[in-house]
């Protein structure tokens, strides 16, 4: 189950776990699939129901986004999700993880927030007492809240690299001055009211990446939003600086696949029923958590 064989549509491109076709007019259908990956595989088994959630996390998301998008005169790419996209070619087994958007000029940059300390980011700090351009004090440790959230921007890698860290020098290069200013104010303020709302409802938003294209003059935010698979979610509860902070939706897949004996380097098993019922629900219950609705 590599993509999707209802959809008729031309592919324009194909992510681990999505992918993306021309529906004509200026309009592409972003398909998200229930496939799952993990340390760098995808792996075989799919997660019922995923791709329908992270797609209608990130409607609801682009909904609560629009009054910080309109303060900076920006929109977002989603055009509609719900039924009526059948009109626009899309098969009945895609609905629900379906978004029809906008066909953007996408700028080059992978605009990353970080509020908290984790992964790349401790490493960094470690080793330079920064993030990126930005001095921290001494003392923090891995799940550290920061003492304000960081731009740490990152170039898109080709197919099977991870994603490469730049300075904010480096953005300037990409878009001119005024743009960089730009994605770095509003890629902040996104972050700053999206893990506001999220640790309302008892998730921490630790990290998150946007892409932004252009629409005439004006930003738009693109791709998928405030999901688990382009944010990292740690339960409130568990929060713990010090040490590793166990992932909201992976954390089952990782620790099976850890104690399963598979090496991360010939390709992955198949998860059990139980893992699989047990990160299903991991997914449902983010949903259903932020957005204060049920997940039909
Ligand atoms: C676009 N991606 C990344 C996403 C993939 C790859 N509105 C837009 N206009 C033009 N291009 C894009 C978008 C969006 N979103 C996004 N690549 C192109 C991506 C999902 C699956 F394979």
């Amino acid at each position: 189950m590599s993509s999707d064989p209802a959809v008729e549509l031309p592919l324009v491109a194909r992510g681990k776990v999505r992918e993306i076709y021309d529906a004509g007019q200026d309009r592409l259908l972003l398909v998200a699939s229930d496939r799952i990956s993990a340390y760098d595989w995808v792996l075989p088994t799919p997660i019922p129901d995923k791709g329908r959630v992270l797609t209608q996390l990130s409607v609801w998301w682009f909904d609560q986004l629009a009054p910080v998008l309109a303060s900076f005169g920006a929109t977002h790419h989603l055009v509609s999700s719900g039924p009526g996209l059948a009109e626009h070619g899309v098969p009945a087994e895609v609905e629900g993880r379906a978004m029809l958007v906008r066909r953007l000029e996408m700028l080059p940059v992978e605009c990353v927030a970080r509020g908290y300390l984790s992964g790349s980011g401790t490493v960094e700090y470690q080793r330079t007492g920064s993030i990126r351009d930005v001095p921290l004090p001494a003392g923090l440790v891995e799940g550290s809240r920061l003492p304000e959230p960081v731009f740490t921007p990152s170039t898109k890698a080709e197919v099977g690299e991870h994603d490469e860290a730049i300075d904010f020098s480096a953005v300037v290069t990409a878009v001119g001055e005024s743009r960089a200013a730009e994605l770095r104010e509003l890629t902040l303020a996104l972050y700053s009211r999206a893990a506001e709302i999220a640790f309302d409802a008892g998730i921490i938003l630790a990290d998150t990446k946007f892409e932004f294209g252009l629409s005439g003059d004006s930003l738009v935010l693109g791709d998928e939003v405030l999901t688990p698979d382009s944010s990292r979610f740690w339960p409130a509860v568990t929060w713990s600086p010090g040490d590793v902070q166990p992932s909201f939706d992976k954390q089952f897949v990782r620790d099976w696949l850890t104690s399963s004996g598979w090496d991360r380097v010939s390709p992955p098993p198949e998860l059990p029923e139980d893992v699989v019922a047990a990160t299903r629900e991991r997914y449902v219950t983010a949903y259903e958590k932020l957005t204060g609705t049920s997940f039909d």
